[in-house]
């Protein structure tokens, strides 16, 4: 049976392709395969994916240096994300950003951001462009838990709500920046009540119940494309691996391994697969039928990177921005 125009079928799927490219990613980062740092997204995929449902092609997101499942999301290709992670010239930046800085500007990725919260006010920007443009484009603007302790954060907030600029801010909280416990570094633990301060709407949804982070990205886009400025949308979530990929060792200094499997027991793909067989419109089939479908996209997307050259060398400072 196929389902791939429906929408709930189409979550499961990029859940699911977020989920198994960067499990390939943690083989070929073990083996030295690719370069630089890699900061993942598993356990995390319910908040992209809910969240990226609710927007057109023709919005924008701004992302952060946990960027590849908001890419994934927003329609960016397994091949050319393999093949900038692999530096070859095929990538979105051609082989010149990697992982932390993969856009691409036809699909509204204003990029990923090794810069904690340095996408905030790129968000606040296209979004008043959108606004003096006219048209009714909005912006979803990915951060954490961390970066909602930036300056960068007050400001674009503030900006926004007095302008009523259509941004969905989306914090991604996973309860650690690095090692740091949220506790440790603000004394509330729900961002969203924030909104109070800028006289802005908001609210808390589970991030790893990828309906829930739709139907309240939904409300969130409705009210920003009418003209009623930005909602602060909190997802609770966690992620699985450490920080970056390789930090394992230090894992168990500042959480612990109960903590982690309590938190695994709620993936957001899992609790999904079993709901929608559970409301009987898809069978044990049709997932494995998606799984075969998947594993064989990451395959091509491996042996398109690796066909792909390397960028010349006297290419080196074609696209780049420098004042
Ligand atoms: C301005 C700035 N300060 C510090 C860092 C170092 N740094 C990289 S990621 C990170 C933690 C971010 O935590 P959070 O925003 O919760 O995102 P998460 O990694 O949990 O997804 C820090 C402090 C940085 N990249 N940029
Ligand atoms: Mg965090």
């Amino acid at each position: 049976m196929s389902h791939n125009g429906d929408l709930k079928f189409q979550m499961y799927r990029t859940m699911l392709r977020i989920r198994r490219f960067e499990e390939k990613l943690i083989e070929l980062k073990a083996r030295a395969a690719i370069p630089g740092l890699l900061h993942l997204y598993i356990g995390e995929e319910a908040t992209a994916t809910g969240v990226c449902a609710a927007l057109r092609p023709d919005d924008f997101i701004t992302s952060t240096h946990r960027g590849h499942g908001h890419c994934i999301a927003k329609g960016g290709k397994l091949s050319r994300m393999m093949a900038e992670l692999f530096g070859r010239v095929t990538g979105y930046c051609n082989g010149k950003g990697g992982s932390m800085h993969i856009a691409n500007l036809k699909l509204g990725i204003l990029g990923a951001n090794g810069i904690v919260s340095a996408g905030m006010p790129i968000a606040g920007g296209a979004a008043l462009s959108a606004k003096m443009r006219g048209t009714d484009q909005v912006v979803a603007c990915f951060f954490g838990d961390g970066g909602a302790n930036q300056g960068a954060f007050h400001e674009s907030l503030n900006m926004a709500a007095i302008w009523k600029l259509p941004v969905i801010y989306v914090c991604e909280n996973n309860q650690y920046a690095i090692s740091v416990a949220q506790n440790r570094s603000s004394s509330i633990s729900d961002v969203y009540l924030r909104k109070e301060a800028y006289g802005i709407q908001g609210c808390k949804v589970d991030g790893n119940d990828v309906t829930a982070v739709y139907e309240a990205a939904q409300d969130a886009v409705q009210r920003a494309r009418k003209g009623e400025g930005p909602t602060l949308l909190e997802c609770k979530t966690y992620r699985w691996r450490g920080h970056y990929e390789g930090e394992a060792d230090r894992t168990f200094t500042y959480r612990t391994g109960e903590e982690i499997e309590k938190w695994k027991k709620k993936c957001p793909i899992e609790a999904f697969r079993k709901r929608l067989l559970e409301e009987g419109t898809y069978s044990q089939t049709d997932f494995d039928q998606i799984d075969v479908e998947v594993k064989k996209e990451i395959e091509e997307a491996i042996r398109f990177a690796n066909d792909s050259p390397f960028p010349e060398p006297e290419d080196a400072l074609q696209g780049l921005y420098a004042a």
